[in-house]
């Protein structure tokens, strides 16, 4: 066969890519979008406004990054939230100043306690007018200090190209977070050369990436003499893309896994080894297995009040091994025997040779007994219940199908009946715990994965604090699926109403005054649809994946009454669980 010979093709030149590059001085509006090129970032979350209208005026003409018109600041926020976690890559968000970045900080908070990359670009007023209650002033500095990783205020335009360097440099190493720059009018209209940085050297900010090897053996001895260990994973193992480290570990050391909500995905829940979640709203056996373990390798979590309860009660018979990159996470809330400092999946790689099969076939036969005993239930009846609804999503879409829920009743049945297999499918604001996040995540996430099923879990109460997002949705023709699990009522604060405050559903009955969420998503030019039976969920799930270019919003009418179990009620321990 003549051979053929491939032609070629010269590497673009980097002014080719970006004609900015060609001149010779850049505005710093111009410096900031080449900053955003040079960091590969390709979506930007954003609301114009005054001061930020120089950077709108050139973002215009851009192909990559391309700017994703929100509705609200917040939905961009969360937007980019979604985006980063779905992709591994941080998120980028832009707005104005005053009332548009103090919109931003419901989630710049969600982000920080998440541990999320996303790097805010704020506009300020002019550096000569800071301090003068100019129009549309805010200290957004001072306001997101304590919720933010790091925050800058530029003063010179020569200083705007190394800081985003810096700045996402920050949002990406150690322990993640949210980053923000704030950026005055004059800046960005004046003008210098463009230089981009190759390298970050911070003084006094070197992240400690590799374990301690010592402490590594000791671990890996400690874990082979345990008959009772159990893995307690949170969010850190995903942020640090550890989940296939951390599997084989755990199928080799014959070690049961429990993951927090946020570190859900990173083992798979098919796996005879897998006890589900543990905490408020675990499993019975996670909670239980957890309560009689002689060790506990926590990997990227943080013993947060939600997963601990009573904090003298949990774990009370165990040693405690933690794996994590932020050192003042260690030893916070429990006191650690064997503390390991460094990125999940670097600690695994090293652990993972030194792990040898643990004696747990004991174990393991009471952790069996125990599912089949106390296993994951509900009543069904001939409603639609959310569990069944939720079970169904998974049958549906497959196990690739990256899912978000928002807050409340349906974030717990999504934990809890949801099968997670793969990382990053499961996206939620466990931390903070902000209503309104879980749709406008799934637009991230959907932009961030192109070709992956999105599917979005809200409550009729959470859907209506960013509902304006439908329009987003529908501009970028995103086949985002989100349902709705309609109660009627604002679900989980009903469900502490009923348990815990004698039945007196004080303001939290939605059903009269709720929209026809039907008509109101067909207003913007999506698809609506309604599920009233049992029946009807199934063959509405496989028509919304057929439809196409426009995102399907499912109003299912479910259980009004219906609550979440198992359920350790506040401050209690695990022997506490109801069922
Ligand atoms: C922004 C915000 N406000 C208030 C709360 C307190 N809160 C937690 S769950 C919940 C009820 C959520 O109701 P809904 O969205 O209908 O979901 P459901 O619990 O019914 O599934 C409320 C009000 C919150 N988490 N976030």
């Amino acid at each position: 066969m003549p051979r053929v010979r491939e032609r070629k093709q010269k590497p673009k030149r980097k002014a080719e890519l970006n004609p900015l590059l060609a001149k010779k001085v850049l505005t710093g509006s111009e410096v900031m979008i080449c900053s955003l090129i040079e960091e590969g970032v390709d979506f930007v979350f954003g609301y114009p406004g005054g001061v930020v209208i120089p950077v709108f005026d050139k973002i215009y003409n851009v192909a990559n990054p391309k700017l994703v018109l929100c509705r609200h600041e917040q939905g961009a926020q969360h937007m980019a939230d979604g985006y980063a976690r779905a992709s591994g890559k941080p998120g980028v968000c832009l707005v104005t100043s005053g009332p548009a970045a103090t919109n931003l900080v419901t989630g710049i908070a969600t982000s920080f306690m998440d541990s999320i990359p996303v790097v805010h670009f704020t506009g300020q007023v002019a550096t000569t007018a800071i301090g003068n209650d100019a129009f549309q002033e805010v200290d957004i500095i001072g306001i997101t200090r304590p919720i933010t990783k790091h925050s800058y205020l530029i003063n010179r335009v020569e200083d705007l190209a190394p800081t985003i360097k810096e700045a996402f440099f920050i949002a990406t190493t150690g322990r993640p977070g949210p980053v923000l720059i704030d950026m005055p009018k004059d800046v960005l209209l004046s003008e210098c050369k463009f230089e981009y940085p190759d390298q970050v050297d911070i003084p006094g900010y070197k992240p400690t990436r590799h374990g301690h090897v010592q402490q590594i053996k000791k671990a890996a001895e400690v874990m082979a003499q345990a008959r009772r260990p159990v893995f307690y994973v949170g969010g850190g193992t995903l942020l640090s893309n550890a989940a296939a480290e951390l599997t084989e570990i755990a199928r080799k050391a014959k070690i049961p896994v429990t993951t927090t909500l946020l570190g859900l995905g990173s083992f798979p829940e098919n796996d005879p080894l897998s006890l589900g979640m543990l905490g408020m709203h675990g499993t019975w056996y996670a909670n239980m297995a957890v309560n009689e373990a002689d060790l506990v390798i926590a990997v990227g979590s943080r013993y947060d009040d939600r997963v601990t309860g009573k904090l003298d009660a949990f774990a009370p018979k165990a040693e405690h091994i933690h794996v994590d990159v932020d050192p003042a996470s260690i030893s916070k809330n429990i006191k650690v025997d064997y503390p390991i400092v460094g990125d999940c999946r670097n600690v695994m790689q090293k652990i993972l040779p030194m792990v040898k099969p643990s004696d747990t076939a004991e174990w393991m036969k009471l952790i069996e007994h125990w599912k089949e005993t106390h296993p994951l239930k509900y009543k069904e009846s001939e409603g639609v219940k959310p569990q069944y609804v939720i079970e169904k999503i998974h049958e549906v879409c497959g196990d690739d199908t990256v899912v978000t829920s928002d807050v409340g009743q349906n974030q717990m049945w999504t934990a809890l009946h949801y099968k997670f297999i793969k990382p990053r499918t499961h996206i939620t604001s466990g931390g903070l715990g902000t209503m309104g996040f879980g749709f406008p995540a799934a637009i991230g996430a959907a932009l961030a994965r192109p070709g992956t099923r999105v599917v979005s879990v809200v409550g009729d109460g959470g859907f209506q604090m960013t509902s304006q997002e439908v329009a987003t949705a529908v501009s970028q023709r995103l086949e985002v699926i989100v349902c709705i699990l309609n109660n009627g009522f604002l679900g989980m604060v009903r469900q502490w109403q009923e348990l815990f405050f004698g039945k007196r559903y004080s303001h939290t009955c939605l059903e009269y005054t709720n929209p026809d969420f039907v008509r109101l998503v067909e207003a913007y030019g999506a698809k609506g649809m309604r599920v009233t039976k049992r029946e009807e969920v199934v063959p509405a799930l496989q028509a919304a994946v057929k439809v196409r270019k426009t995102p399907v919003f499912i109003d299912f009418r479910i259980d009004r009454h219906e609550n979440v179990f198992p359920m350790i009620p506040p401050g209690k321990m695990a022997t506490d669980i109801i069922e």
